[in-house]
């Protein structure tokens, strides 16, 4: 091929190369103008190189330029092309997925604690409020803190009150959080103690509307030189209208613990039925939330305290039956399925 006949087919590549209205047409033109097979490739170029092949050596160099510069030319023509046909893109891309940044932002789901930690969270701010200190135990508990300590030796009919998960002879699940009362006492004998402890607990009890064999209970205990049992009174009372406001029937039992003396439990008129008596309350209007009671002296004696000088005040609060109760939850089991359209309604709670 003829240099001028080159140099002719070099502008008419460049020139379809120029009306090339997007992207899909310059990468057309190049498959078919500057592809292996092309014309320009496969006769144009060849025939130069051809040419430098053969020709004298003075020569060469000057055939070697030539065929740079038109390989060059076409070369730096599509990439100019190229980006001003992507910038082109860009733009008109940009210009379609505009933001428009003043609409309002789409609010998604954000968690929140499960009511019972909502709960949990409360009642740990009531006490701390009033001086109380913060205790936690451990959940695998050894026979001796959970029983023996609190006056309910081997072979105590009250065992059976507590039916247990073992793990050896003496070494079981706790089943209150009462043994965090004889661990705090133990490590500052003779000390005033004013302390809530929070925590799981386990029962072999068989689950149904108010019962699951795994349940979270908060500890009370109060000791110091004359506590009696209208301190205990006066503060379950503000307790139990912090959680429920004054218009809920609150009721005081006679009971039995072997670790308290006397004893007794506080019932909470049912959110279900408000006194009258439903399949929730087992037709007694009334829900069991607490045991309570003045500290035995066996146990104050135990745990290394004078209990002649000392006396205490001690509750364990179920703290899924009071969130029941506050809320008007009707199952316990509700707590722990993870169902979000039960726990999306505590939403707001949360927020408070
Ligand atoms: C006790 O566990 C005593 N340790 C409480 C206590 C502490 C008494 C200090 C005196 C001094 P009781 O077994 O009654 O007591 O349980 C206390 C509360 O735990 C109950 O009132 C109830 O609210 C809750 N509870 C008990 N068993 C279950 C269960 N299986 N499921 C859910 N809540 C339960």
């Amino acid at each position: 091929m003829e240099r001028a006949e080159i140099l002719s087919l070099l502008a008419s590549i460049k020139e379809k190369i120029d009306v090339a209205k997007d992207m899909k047409e310059l990468i057309e033109v190049k498959n078919s103008e500057l592809g292996k097979k092309s014309k320009f490739m496969s006769e144009a170029l060849e025939s130069l190189n051809q040419l430098i092949r053969t020709a004298p050596v003075e020569e060469k160099k000057a055939l070697g330029a030539f065929i740079n510069e038109v390989k060059n030319d076409v070369l730096s023509h599509y990439e100019n092309k190229e980006r001003v046909l992507r910038e082109e893109q860009e733009k008109a891309s940009l210009l379609a997925e505009q933001i428009d940044i003043s609409l309002p932002g789409e609010n998604f789901y954000k968690g929140h604690k499960n009511p019972l930690y909502l709960i949990r969270d409360e009642i740990i701010s009531f006490f701390t409020d009033l001086g109380y200190d913060v205790y936690s135990g451990p959940e695998i508990e050894n026979d001796h803190y959970n029983f023996e300590l609190l006056n309910t030796p081997k072979d105590h009919p009250a065992r059976d009150m507590q039916d247990s998960f073992y793990i050896d002879e003496r070494t079981l699940l706790r089943t209150h959080t009462s043994p965090v009362q004889a661990r705090t006492m133990l490590k500052h004998p003779n000390t005033p103690v004013k302390m809530i402890a929070p925590g799981k607990t386990f029962r072999r009890d068989d689950d149904d509307l108010t019962h699951s064999h795994q349940f979270m209970q908060i500890e009370c205990l109060v000791v110091d030189e004359g506590i009696n049992l209208a301190h205990l009174k006066s503060t379950l009372e503000k307790f139990m209208h912090k959680i429920f406001g004054p218009k809920r029937t609150i009721k005081f039992v006679p009971s039995y613990f072997p670790f308290t003396e006397p004893s007794f439990e506080v019932n909470v008129s049912c959110a279900h039925c408000h006194g009258k008596g439903c399949n929730m309350c087992k037709g007694t209007g009334f829900i069991e939330v607490l045991g309570a009671g003045m500290v035995h002296p066996n146990v104050l004696r135990m745990c290394g305290y004078d209990e002649h000088r000392f006396s205490g005040f001690a509750f364990g609060v179920g703290v899924e039956r009071l969130a029941m109760l506050r809320y008007g939850i009707d199952d316990i089991r509700r707590f722990y399925q993870n169902d979000v359209r039960f726990l999306k309604q505590f939403q707001e709670e949360y927020r408070k």
